[in-house]
């Protein structure tokens, strides 16, 4: 019998790519989705996939349990993924309370409305590597103490051991993925891999000279999100819930991204490069380096993307988006 999967956070980078995959396998995919003025945007990533027509989308907020609950009575889940969030730890710190609402209350409407209609459902929490915030371990795995370091991490740490509490208290096959960052071309624009890539793009094709960043000396482990959802649904395949941290096993500063990325499209970025106070955070994590070992064990599962691979090919979606916008400006509001 084909499954019915629900993904909360489908219009996103993650849940478009896992929408794409469940719909491969033959699932049935409805996704939550929140209300916006901006209707015609909505569904961008899903669109760029050509999936969605293929999925239901289904109204409801992870902020209002009964939407949640509702969704869970209409759709009749095998597994849901949560994955909707506040999800940019720079925001969080101007959004404290909203970030918590959402990111850390929003995962305990989830699982109270799985608990409530629907308990044999098997569910997956997006959990981060942001939760190792100031690092306890020179390589962070499922043993490794949490130390977070903005109101982001905390409300995902709360998260997570509801999450753990849920599996423990009810039984309920619950399992949380710490996943470290993961990027593609449908990463939001305001994450550093994605605005470093559409930098490069729009000063090869002219339309900038100079792309303003933060700290450069931060290290992160950066895979592809279209392997990582892979092991979203992996573990929920499993016969026991449990916790995986989700990573390369490789970390690379931003400085040396902005490097791959510069070089790749001809370019020095040193020439244009610059450095803003503005854009430093409160509290920095300023090392993630994971290690995957248990999810190769247990799950089978590896990062099979690599850096380079990844950042050719998000430079080219961008300088391919850039040269459309080109050729047909968007028509104005006006
Ligand atoms: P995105 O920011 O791209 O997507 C977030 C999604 O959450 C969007 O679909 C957004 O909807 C939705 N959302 C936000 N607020 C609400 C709300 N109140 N009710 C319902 N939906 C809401 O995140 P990613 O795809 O990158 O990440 C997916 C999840 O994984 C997130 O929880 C993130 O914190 C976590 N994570 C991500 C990592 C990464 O490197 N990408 C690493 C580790 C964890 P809308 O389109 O309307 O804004
Ligand atoms: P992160 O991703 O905070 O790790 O969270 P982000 O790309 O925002 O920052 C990574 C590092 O780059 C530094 N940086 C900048 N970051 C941004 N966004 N913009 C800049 O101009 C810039 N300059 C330097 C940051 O200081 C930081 O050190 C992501 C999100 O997807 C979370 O939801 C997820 O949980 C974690 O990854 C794992």
């Amino acid at each position: 019998m084909a499954k019915t999967a629900l993904i909360t956070g489908i219009t996103g980078q993650d849940g478009a790519y896992l929408a794409q995959l469940l719909l491969s396998r033959g699932y049935t995919v409805h996704g939550l989705l929140r209300r916006s003025a901006s209707a015609e945007i909505i569904g961008e990533r899903l669109r760029w996939l050509g999936i969605l027509n293929d999925v239901q989308l289904i109204d409801g907020d992870l902020i209002d349990l009964s939407s949640c609950i509702r969704i869970m009575q209409t759709v009749k889940p095998d597994e849901v993924y949560n994955l909707a969030a506040q999800s940019f730890v720079a925001a969080s710190f101007q959004q404290p309370l909203l970030t918590g609402t959402v990111t850390g209350l929003g995962a305990a409407n989830m699982l109270e409305a799985v608990r409530i209609v629907c308990p044999q459902a098997r569910f997956y929490q997006a959990s981060s590597s942001e939760m190792f915030g100031k690092i306890q371990a020179q390589l962070q795995n499922e043993r490794t103490p949490f130390y977070p370091r903005s109101p982001y991490a905390v409300a995902k740490l709360y998260a997570h051991w509801m999450t753990v509490n849920y599996r423990e208290s009810f039984g309920m096959h619950a399992s949380s993925g710490i996943l470290f960052n993961h990027e593609s071309p449908l990463r939001g624009i305001e994450f550093v891999t994605r605005k470093v890539t559409d930098g490069v793009a729009r000063i090869k094709l002219g339309l900038a000279r100079e792309l303003k960043l933060g700290n450069l000396d931060a290290t992160r482990d950066w895979g592809h999100a279209r392997d990582y959802v892979q092991a979203m649904a992996a573990m929920l395949q499993q016969d026991t819930p449990d916790d995986y941290v989700i990573a390369t096993g490789r970390t690379t500063s931003i400085r040396d991204f902005c490097h791959m990325a510069f070089s790749y499209a001809g370019l020095n970025w040193q020439d244009h490069v610059v450095t803003s106070a503005d854009l430093l955070r409160p509290a920095e994590v300023d090392v993630l380096h994971g290690d995957p070992a248990k999810a190769k064990q247990a799950l089978g599962w590896h990062a099979v993307t690599s850096l380079e691979d990844m950042v050719a090919e998000m430079v080219e979606a961008d300088l391919a988006r850039h040269r459309g916008r080109i050729a047909a400006p968007p028509p104005s509001l006006g």
